[in-house]
């Protein structure tokens, strides 16, 4: 759809009429897949960070199923006493599993500290805080990762033991680390993010690694096959750039956009201000305008179909359409179960996403 010219969703889903996909295709992209038992009927993908990207994630699959593929940014990951971590995955595969500390917005509901207590007492430094369960998936994970096994094959097996429905795909099984330049010099993302607690201003980021990454065979597969894709509230700098900057993705979108495969943005910026997290801060010292979903929308240009912004920043409506965007303006507030599956709805009707298939 990158030729449409900008109109209302409902004006451009009524005139793409109906292209449903027949039974017999839905088993052809299914088998594409690679996955037998995916239940037949329209797939998605969705770029996330970490837990905006979550909280769609959970909307969308409540629709989806087993059907929602998760292309999740793994430039946050890091090592701390020996283990690999990987918060935005562990944020959305919690999320998806229904036992996410929804208090925090990252992290296991119900946890204990009592092992962090004790690398404490072992003089190790504790300020990026693990807690007693959240540390079984990464000792399970750096076990089989230091054996050799790849990241995708890991996190799908911690997945579905978990009983999630849907996919996550790390973006690359490559490690790459996203890093910021402040005044005090160049940060690992996590001692910019909990260690200084976001405060330093962000002045450049980079990726180390990320020349030497590739999109993995199951996230070309997903875009090959997937009647939509949906970029998360996340952070256009930190979340949603890493996944992009991967080679092998951007090439993978625009196919699919080539084909009539639609991509639909959510502002992460309502009102001027970051949902969570300091994208709002970003804006102004990366790319040096105000913080609006205007400035989010920019980031999107050229990739990107359709706009979502909250309704209270409804007027800026004609600045995005003014981008080239067809525009949604709807609640984004995600605060609860009911809210994450109407979001989801709203955008899988922009996508001209049906339980059937495409529209
Ligand atoms: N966020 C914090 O603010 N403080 C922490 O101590 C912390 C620990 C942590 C451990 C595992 C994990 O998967 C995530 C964790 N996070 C913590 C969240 C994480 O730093 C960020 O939310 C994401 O990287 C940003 O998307």
């Amino acid at each position: 759809m990158p030729e449409a010219p900008p109109e209302s969703v409902a004006a451009q889903t009524a005139a793409q009429g109906v292209a449903a996909q027949t039974a017999q295709g839905v088993t052809a992209r299914t088998a594409a897949h690679g996955d037998a038992a995916r239940s037949a009927g329209p797939l998605v993908v969705e770029l996330a960070g970490g837990v905006g990207g979550a909280k769609l994630a959970h909307g969308l699959q409540a629709h989806l199923g087993d059907r929602l593929s998760v292309v999740v940014n793994t430039g946050d990951d890091l090592e701390r006493h020996g283990l690999l971590i990987c918060p935005d995955h562990d944020t959305v595969m919690y999320t998806l599993a229904g036992i996410d500390n929804r208090e925090w917005g990252w992290g296991i509901a119900g946890e204990t500290f009592v092992a962090s207590e004790m690398l404490a007492r072992y003089g190790e430094e504790t300020w990026f805080r693990l807690g007693d369960r959240d540390l079984a998936t990464h000792i399970v994970r750096t076990r089989r990762w230091r054996d050799g096994e790849r990241m995708t094959a890991i996190a799908l097996d911690l997945q579905a033991a978990l009983g999630v429905a849907a996919r996550i795909l790390p973006m690359t099984d490559a490690p790459v680390r996203t890093q910021v330049r402040t005044d005090q010099g160049w940060l690992d993302f996590q001692t910019y993010f909990v260690g200084r607690h976001q405060e330093p201003e962000v002045l450049e980021v980079r990726f180390e690694g990320i020349g030497s990454s590739r999109a993995t065979p199951e996230v070309v597969a997903a875009f090959e096959v997937t009647d939509g894709i949906v970029v998360a509230p996340s952070n256009p700098f930190v979340s949603v750039a890493p996944i992009l900057a991967v080679p092998g993705i951007r090439g993978a979108i625009d196919a699919a956009r080539a084909r009539g495969v639609p991509v639909a943005a959510i502002s992460g910026i309502v009102g001027g201000r970051a949902i969570k997290g300091p994208a709002d801060r970003m804006i102004a010292s990366l790319a040096g305008e105000s913080p609006t979903a205007v400035a989010v929308a920019r980031r999107y240009v050229g990739w990107v179909d359709i706009f979502v912004l909250d309704e209270v920043d409804a007027g800026l409506e004609a600045q995005v359409r003014d981008l080239g965007f067809v525009t949604l303006v709807t609640d984004t507030m995600m605060v609860d179960d009911p809210t994450r599956a109407r979001l989801a709805d709203a955008v899988l009707a922009a996508l001209a996403i049906t339980p059937a298939g495409r529209e």
